[in-house]
């Protein structure tokens, strides 16, 4: 752990144990848990979420920030209480974490900020449903979510469904490549759309086995080359939805959201919602399938990372 971060950040024991010891961590996100899914549903999923990581033989970090402190580790209260307060709970990005910590406050934190406090920590593997891109419309807008950044400067390695169609899929693949952040389908040919297996579009690399992703991880660490890799892995067969019928209420929810003037950090949430209630908890049961389905490949990679890095270190 960085010793000047440590003034900020408090770590559970196990975790703080299990990271100093080298042995398998996965960091988890709290804006998807605040302002991505309703309560109670959030904070059930949350806890399922932390079961899975510990069946696959990691130890879970649910990562948030209460009263200022950066938490690495939630209780079963804290869970429960980034749950209930829902969207009342400060979306928290890169940009934010400063003022969230000096103002004692609490900040659910975005895939951006997971990852930085996840860094700090010293973790190094990262789960969650779908991350941030480029809007819709975002080559005039600008909208490009603060993920994409994160991902190509901090060194943690992000397991995801790939990207909501709220979003511009193809021009958030071109801005990631940009960026220099490697796309990794796990197990599959083309970028997963979150919903559905396939976007259409091609991954930079396939890689089928959770040892071969940590490998090449691990590489790109010690070869010095900072960021992230993206892991993207598709929906559950028996979960994925129909694209046309998810597009039709996708394409209504961008509707309303334009016309009733909503943008910036507020966007994101409001389609999240929108689309949730839209098809009656039915895109709900999905997401919270593939984030299971994340969790157990990510808790998978961590092993092997973990594995992989304590041979390195010997050797
Ligand atoms: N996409 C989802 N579910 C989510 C989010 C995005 O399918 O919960 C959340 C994540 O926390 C992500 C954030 O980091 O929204 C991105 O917000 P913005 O587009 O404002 O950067
Ligand atoms: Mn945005």
């Amino acid at each position: 752990m960085n010793e000047l971060n440590a003034e900020y950040l408090d770590v559970l024991p196990e975790i703080a144990q299990a990271i100093e010891n080298g042995q398998p961590v996965v960091a988890l996100e709290s804006t998807i848990i605040s302002h991505g899914m309703p309560y109670p549903k959030n904070v059930q999923t949350a806890r399922e979420v932390e079961a899975v990581v510990r069946n696959n033989g990691a130890v879970p970090a649910t990562i948030a920030i209460l009263k200022g402190r950066l938490k690495v580790g939630l209780s079963g209260a804290e869970l429960d209480y980034l749950g209930k307060s829902g969207l009342n709970v400060t979306k928290t990005s890169r940009r934010d974490i400063p003022f969230i910590v000096s103002g004692g406050k609490d900040g659910a934190t975005t895939v951006a900020a997971t990852m930085i406090i996840a860094a700090m920590a010293g973790i190094r593997i990262f789960a969650t449903g779908g991350v941030g891109g480029v809007h819709r419309g975002g080559a005039l807008s600008m909208d490009v979510s603060a993920d994409l950044d994160e991902l190509s400067r901090t060194n943690v390695g992000v397991v995801c469904a790939g990207m909501k169609s709220i979003l511009d899929i193809g021009r958030s693949l071109e801005y990631l490549e940009t960026a220099g952040v490697p796309v990794v389908g796990y197990q599959t040919d083309t970028v997963p759309a979150f919903y559905a297996r396939s976007s259409g579009f091609p991954v930079d690399y396939r890689i089928d086995t959770p040892q071969e992703v940590a490998k090449a991880l691990l590489l790109k660490y010690q070869l010095g080359i900072d960021g992230s890799v993206l892991i993207t892995n598709p929906v559950p067969q028996e979960y994925a939805l129909d694209p046309q019928d998810i597009e039709k209420t996708i394409d209504e929810a961008l509707t309303e959201m334009d016309s009733r003037g909503i943008t910036g950090k507020e966007a994101t949430p409001f389609l999240l919602a929108r689309i949730a209630e839209q098809t009656d908890g039915e895109s709900l049961e999905t997401n919270i399938n593939l984030v299971l389905n994340n969790v157990k490949v990510a808790a998978m990679i961590a092993v092997e990372y973990s594995n992989l890095a304590l041979a390195s270190k010997q050797g």
